[in-house]
């Protein structure tokens, strides 16, 4: 099959609670595009490595997790959404959005998810820091990595039709 037969590839990254999987599970309702949840995927085949004691979760076997995706990555058409971006082989994305929150408004979403104590504060700490964007800075090429504000349910709506016309574009043009 012709790499990305099945349309661009979008990498959706953020602090957990900047409204990834909110944004990415929309576009896919209104594209053609698949929805690539990396919890999910790790969940699905069990894709651990071990037990984070600080944070309380599974760590994921970033490796087997690339393995498992390859292929379809190689085919295109996938919107992928994780809290974490630099492990994920360049080649694999077309486009980087990165959303961003304020730290009030995402320590109440990140408190109302259950979030407390050391996990709530280094959350917002990372939201504060700029730590995913910096690192998908630092990952992909500078001119494909874009921030996205997303506080609102109209600033959603605006992510999400700047997201579709990129999207609309790219395949006018592939
Ligand atoms: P993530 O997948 O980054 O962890 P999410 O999509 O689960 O985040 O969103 C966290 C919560 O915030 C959820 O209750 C939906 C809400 N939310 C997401 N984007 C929003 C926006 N732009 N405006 C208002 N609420 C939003």
């Amino acid at each position: 099959m012709a790499a990305r037969a099945h349309g661009p590839n979008i990498l959706i990254t953020g602090t957990p609670g900047t409204g990834k999987s909110t944004l990415a599970a929309e576009l896919c309702q209104r594209s053609t595009l698949n929805y690539v949840n990396i919890g999910e995927v790790a969940k699905q085949g069990d894709l651990y490595e071990g037990w984070d004691h600080i944070y309380e979760c599974q760590m994921i076997d970033e490796d087997r997790v690339i393995d498992e995706l390859e292929e379809k990555m190689g085919q295109g058409g996938n919107i992928v959404d994780y809290h974490s971006c630099e492990f994920f082989p360049e080649r694999w994305f077309d486009i980087v959005f990165v959303l961003r929150t304020d730290n009030s408004i995402l320590y109440d979403r990140l408190e109302s998810r259950g979030y407390t104590g050391k996990k709530l504060e280094d959350n917002v700490q990372c939201e504060i820091f700029q730590t995913i964007l910096e690192e998908a800075r630092d990952s992909y090429k500078e001119e494909i990595v874009h921030e996205l504000f997303s506080n609102t349910p109209e600033e959603l709506e605006d992510n999400l039709e700047k997201v579709l016309s990129w999207i609309e574009h790219w395949k006018a043009t592939h």
